[in-house]
């Protein structure tokens, strides 16, 4: 059986990081995508060189023409530019919006089978863009941002209990901006509810700090954002669509009247992810506070769908 292709659509920070991702896990042939002259290519250069290093065998093309997209199975999109100190997520809507209307007319005519799994932001808008230009299914169109969300809960609930990662679960809905919400009523210590360990007044500033997670990188490294994070969240997406795995993680997705969220809007909602792409958006019962909270962070991003127009 010939090997997957996966697209990346963007060889920037994230971009780089995927296609490093997607060859140590052996998920397929890459090809990596940038406006910028040649880096690409020394981007690609540099991964073939470190295949036989981990043992990973995978082509990789760096190119400037997205025709070299040509019948992927899976698109990964960060093609965008990143936030700045002081920056929000939707500071980006106007420029972003131009940058995934153009590649989406590339994903379209080159990809039109694929699964596309869009990172940059404003995640929630760009996603719902993405799918207006492909017109692809709603199914086969989806956004990264609760996973790592969700991930960077995970891991301050980790270090605050001092136990291992993977024994905690948690949600994060709602769009991937400063309104997010952090789903306390369903994240657990190994089925153990999350509240009965950790005082209500830690939970407020462990959930506080999610929601900053990502402006939290912004100033340190004060040029860029988050990268190793989003790619490994994007990668999870991708293995799970491109191995059948049917995980359910949070996801952008788009809802038809689930958590009351109408007019095919795209926002954070549990997911099964398989072979079909979204298979399904799982309903979970939210407190009132979580489903007003979700309720807000809907609005918000209704507003950004106005300025992709
Ligand atoms: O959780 C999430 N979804 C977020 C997403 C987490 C972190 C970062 N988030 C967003 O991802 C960020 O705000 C940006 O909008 C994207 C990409 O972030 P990255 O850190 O990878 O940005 P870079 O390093 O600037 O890379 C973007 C690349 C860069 O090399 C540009 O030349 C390229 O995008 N670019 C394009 N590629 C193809 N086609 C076009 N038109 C294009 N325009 C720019």
């Amino acid at each position: 059986m010939a090997r997957r292709k996966i697209a990346l659509i963007g060889a920037g920070q994230i971009g780089g990081t995927l296609a490093l991702l997607t060859g140590l896990r052996k998920l397929g042939d890459v090809v990596l995508y940038d406006v910028v002259p040649d880096m690409p290519q020394g981007k690609a250069l540099d991964l073939q060189h470190l295949a036989p290093v981990f043992q990973c065998d995978f082509s990789i093309k760096g190119t400037n023409d997205i025709a070299d997209i040509e019948g992927a199975d899976v698109c990964i999109v960060t093609s965008g530019l990143p936030r700045k100190p002081g920056m929000s997520r939707d500071d980006l809507v106007r420029t972003n919006a131009e940058i995934v209307r153009t590649v989406g007319e590339g994903i379209k005519k080159y990809a039109p089978n694929s699964f596309v799994i869009v990172v940059t932001n404003p995640l929630d808008a760009m996603t719902w863009l993405m799918q207006q230009v492909t017109g692809f299914p709603a199914a086969k169109v989806a956004g990264m941002a609760g996973v790592l969300d969700s991930a960077r809960y995970r891991a301050f609930l980790a270090e605050e209990l001092q136990v291992s990662v993977s024994s905690v679960s948690a949600f994060v809905l709602g769009g991937h901006g400063d309104d997010m919400v952090p789903v306390r009523s369903f994240t657990t210590v190994n089925g153990v509810p999350v509240a009965n360990l950790i005082s209500a007044e830690r939970l407020d500033a462990i959930e506080k700090r999610v929601r900053g997670a990502g402006g939290e990188i912004v100033a340190l490294l004060k040029s860029g954002s988050a990268f190793y994070s989003p790619a490994a969240s994007a990668i999870e997406m991708a293995e799970s669509y491109l191995l059948d795995q049917r995980k359910v993680v949070a996801a952008a997705a788009q809802c038809q009247g689930q958590y009351g969220v109408t007019d095919g809007l795209y926002i954070g909602v549990p997911v099964i992810i398989g072979a079909g792409g979204i298979e399904k958006i799982v309903e979970i019962p939210l407190s009132d506070a979580e489903q007003s909270e979700l309720a807000a962070s809907v609005e918000r991003v209704k507003g950004l769908l106005a300025l992709c127009a």
